[in-house]
């Protein structure tokens, strides 16, 4: 057995608190190196005549990627203590691994060789508001979505769609646009809306706030807002709106009061200036968002800015009832700045989605003290690669995807924000070469997949784009020259999503093992009362699948949900026949 790649620690993605009962824990073995493990534990002041009391419960194995098998078992202790350790078997040896390392036989005269998880304590327990687990999000840029009131259109607004979007050209869009739309969003099933930033700035993109207390006249005033808000949740819509809170606009008045004032300027902290006067170029000599002088970087440790923006988050949910934050750049504003925000806008509305923007693993934000997601974009990575890009194969898609579910804990996953594309990549037409099978297979999966998924604005009708600008194009409202088909396979998943929680985030995901080459993708989820198989098909070839059900699930019928239609099966493997770049989902019951 590799020792080297046993691996386990407490207290994050391997040993959690899943509930106020229950201690999930897993553990990592080197890929096809252990057979069977043991989970050995008991109550740190459990000890009989002078013996430490243990239990011994097998493991299951619940999944590998490329390099690992993963191990997992729920324990309910009595005391909501517990001290573990791991008895690992190979076919030619059996080790036993603890805190102290490894040993050739259980060391359970001195408990300090084992794990320690501590106690379960109710309110370090991850809480997510449960509304974001049945969210089918839908993410709009406003100023390219719809325009909905002439009135309020900058100056030099292009004639909608007439031009590619440039970093510098606007088309109108506003709230009112998006008022104008929301029996289409319902009919097409979302219930959740994200907006990229609405507060008063420059840009077209406002990623460059001037002021965060104030609608973009752009876009419309508070009162419009208000209704957007109120017509959303009338509908049963959420609405998440996007705070910029790492970089301000180069037009913020602090910020211009630093550059008028210098040394003078009351707001000099504010910023990370580096050197008086300031300079913008040829380079800005005060820390900014990437390299661009026209967003300076917040100082979130002064007092007056933390107190500033702390407001701002407050705000909004208050007055305006807004359901969720999603933060920009969030992984480079300090924790403590995460933590404080969390209190106080939970502290006002208990159930606000707080969710950061991390494109990289992000565990030390998601520890249940900061933040309820983040924007799971390796997920839309391997989705991409596998099913538009043709990069990878079955096999190693499903050991990223495998990857990605192991790095955090299983709560996590449910909450997590899957997207296939944003403001920020290219369309999905774009990279599956506009292939529209492939494009209903991304859709296919992302909206059977646990967690809160997000739709791109337009992705629904076959909007296409290159990477910013070309991803921010007008919205197209002639259905002559939307793709109805899509738009109609969109919603019939969404549909299925939401008629069938096991399709959304009830039922516990695995994947089968593949062979390499495999052009298929296969899942499994499974609860207490169902079995969902999906399977999906990225070749041009029909095929026919031999899948693998449970012994108990024989001999019952299924539903084949795409479908719609009942049919028995006899034997523990069962030939399901997907047709080219085809999806299908069977159900048992
Ligand atoms: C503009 C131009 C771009 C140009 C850029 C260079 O449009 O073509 O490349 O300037 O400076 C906003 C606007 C952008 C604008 C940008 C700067 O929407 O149009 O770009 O401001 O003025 C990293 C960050 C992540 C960030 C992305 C963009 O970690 O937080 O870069 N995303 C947010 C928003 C953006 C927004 C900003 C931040 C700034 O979602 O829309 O941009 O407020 C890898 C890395 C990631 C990296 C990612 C994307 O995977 O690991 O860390 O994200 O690529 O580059
Ligand atoms: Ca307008």
């Amino acid at each position: 057995m590799l020792k080297e790649a046993i691996y386990h620690r407490p207290k994050n993605e391997f040993a959690y608190a899943f509930d106020e009962k229950t201690v999930h824990i897993r553990l990592r073995t080197k890929k096809g190196d252990a057979e069977t493990v043991f989970l050995i534990y008991g109550d740190p002041y459990g000890w009989e005549q002078g013996k430490w009391m243990t239990k011994r419960e097998k493991m299951k194995k619940i999944g590998n990627d490329a390099l690992f098998d993963y191990w997992f078992l729920a324990v309910t202790p009595p005391y909501r203590r517990l001290r573990y350790g791991f008895e690992i078997h190979s076919t030619k040896q059996k080790i036993f691994y603890g805190e102290k390392g490894f040993f050739d036989r259980v060391p359970d005269e001195d408990i300090a060789n084992f794990f320690c998880f501590p106690f379960i304590n109710g309110e370090d327990l991850f809480q997510a508001p449960e509304w974001v687990k049945n969210t089918v999000w839908y993410q709009i840029f406003p100023e390219r979505f719809a325009n909905g009131n002439k009135e309020n259109d900058p100056p030099g607004t292009l004639p909608w769609a007439s031009a590619e979007p440039a970093s510098d050209n606007f088309f109108g869009g506003d709230l009112e646009g998006i008022i104008g739309k929301l029996d289409y969003l319902s009919d097409l099933g979302i219930n959740g809306i994200y907006l990229t930033p609405i507060f008063k700035a420059a840009s077209n993109h406002k990623y460059d706030t001037i002021d965060y207390f104030e609608i973009d006249p752009q876009f419309g005033d508070k009162k419009t807002f208000k209704r957007l808000v109120d017509e959303c949740h009338r509908r049963g819509i959420r609405i998440m709106l996007d705070a910029v809170f790492n970089h301000c606009g180069f037009y913020f008045p602090p910020f211009q009061d630093v550059l008028k004032n210098g040394e003078r300027s009351k707001y000099k902290d504010w910023f990370f200036i580096r050197e008086f006067p300031v300079q913008t170029e040829p380079h800005p000599n005060y820390d900014t968002f990437a390299f661009t002088p026209f967003m300076p970087k917040l100082n979130t440790e002064n007092k007056e800015v933390r107190k500033y923006l702390l407001e701002v988050g407050q705000y909004w949910v208050k007055e305006f009832d807004i359901d969720g934050w999603r933060l920009d750049v969030a992984n480079e504003v300090s924790h403590q700045f995460w933590r404080e925000f969390r209190k106080a806008v939970r502290r006002v509305k208990k159930d606000v989605y707080i969710l950061g923007e991390i494109w990289h693993d992000a565990m030390p934000w998601l520890g249940g003290d900061q933040f309820d997601a983040v924007m799971n974009y390796p997920f839309s990575k391997g989705a991409l690669q596998f099913f538009a890009e043709e990069k990878i194969d079955g096999k190693t898609f499903s050991e990223m995807i495998q990857q990605v579910l192991f790095s955090y804990p299983e709560y996590i996953n449910h909450f997590a924000f899957n997207l296939l594309g944003s403001h920020d990549t290219a369309r999905i037409q774009n990279i599956a070469g506009f292939h529209q099978g492939k494009v209903k297979l991304l859709f296919a999966f992302l909206l059977s997949f646990p967690g809160s998924p997000c739709i791109y604005y337009g992705d629904e009708i076959g909007l296409t784009g290159e990477n910013d600008p070309g991803c921010r194009k007008c919205m197209e409202w002639d259905p002559r020259k939307q793709n109805l088909d899509l738009y109609r396979t969109v919603k019939k998943l969404i549909q299925l999503r939401k008629t069938h929680p096991i399709m959304a985030n009830d039922g516990a995901i695995s994947f089968p093992e593949l062979k390499e080459g495999t052009e298929q993708v296969i899942f499994h989820k499974e609860n207490e009362r169902e079995l969902l198989v999906a399977a999906m098909n990225r070749s041009e070839k029909p095929v026919r699948l031999l899948l693998d059900i449970p012994f108990d699930q024989v001999e019952r019928e299924y539903t084949d949900l795409w479908e719609n239609k009942k049919e028995k099966i006899e034997e523990s493997q069962f030939p399901a026949d997907i047709g080219p770049f085809g999806f299908k989902f069977f159900l048992f019951q």
